[in-house]
């Protein structure tokens, strides 16, 4: 046998200084909001990262979550610029608008009659690929590609039967803290 799933890293790891993104899709919300507060409340605990430096935004559906990476990873970017021509240069510690160190893209897709979902699930993991590639700024995949709703909700640690499954949300959050601070 062997324990399943994303073991705890060797490293350690400070999030002090971080400031990252959460950006997660209305669809399927409960499952959804479970899902954030994982990766929210384990950046907070177990990593330090300062809670007024997560910044949750929310798309319509799973689909939007690429664009509005992009867009808003851009956008901390010309905010931060711009601000340190305003004031004459400041330290990271004191620009709240800095640029994001991380994103975590959330959504929850579950599988339909049709085949809106297979489009939707190739869309989106190519799409947040390319956006961490293009932009530099790591993209936690944070999309469950579910075939039941009972899969869903055991993945946000919310299953109906006696095992409650695992909050995914959780490794999300330790896996953008990891991968900001690859540098
Ligand atoms: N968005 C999700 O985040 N999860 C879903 O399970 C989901 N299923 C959808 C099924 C259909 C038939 C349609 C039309 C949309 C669905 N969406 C879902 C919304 C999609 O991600 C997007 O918001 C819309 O297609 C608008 O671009």
């Amino acid at each position: 046998m062997f324990e399943k799933g994303v073991a705890s890293s060797t490293q350690s790891h400070d999030g002090s200084n971080l400031r990252v993104l959460i950006v997660h899709a209305r669809w399927n919300k409960e499952i959804v909001d479970g899902l954030v507060k994982g990766a929210h409340d384990t950046m907070v605990s177990k990593y330090n990262v300062k809670a007024e430096n997560i910044v949750t935004k929310e798309v319509s559906g799973s689909y939007e979550l690429p664009f509005a990476a992009k867009r808003l990873i851009s956008n901390s970017q010309v905010q931060s610029v711009t601000n340190n021509d305003l004031l004459g240069g400041t330290t990271p510690e004191e620009d709240t608008e800095r640029p994001f160190d991380a994103v975590i893209c959330i959504g929850v897709l579950i599988k339909g009659s049709t085949m809106h979902f297979e489009y939707i699930c190739d869309a989106v993991s190519q799409g947040l690929m390319r956006v961490g590639l293009d932009t530099g700024i790591p993209v936690i995949f944070g999309v469950l590609t579910c075939l039941t709703d009972d899969q869903a909700l055991e993945r946000a640690g919310m299953g109906k039967g006696s095992n409650k499954g695992h909050n995914h949300g959780e490794d999300w959050g330790a896996a953008a803290v990891e991968m900001a601070l690859l540098k």
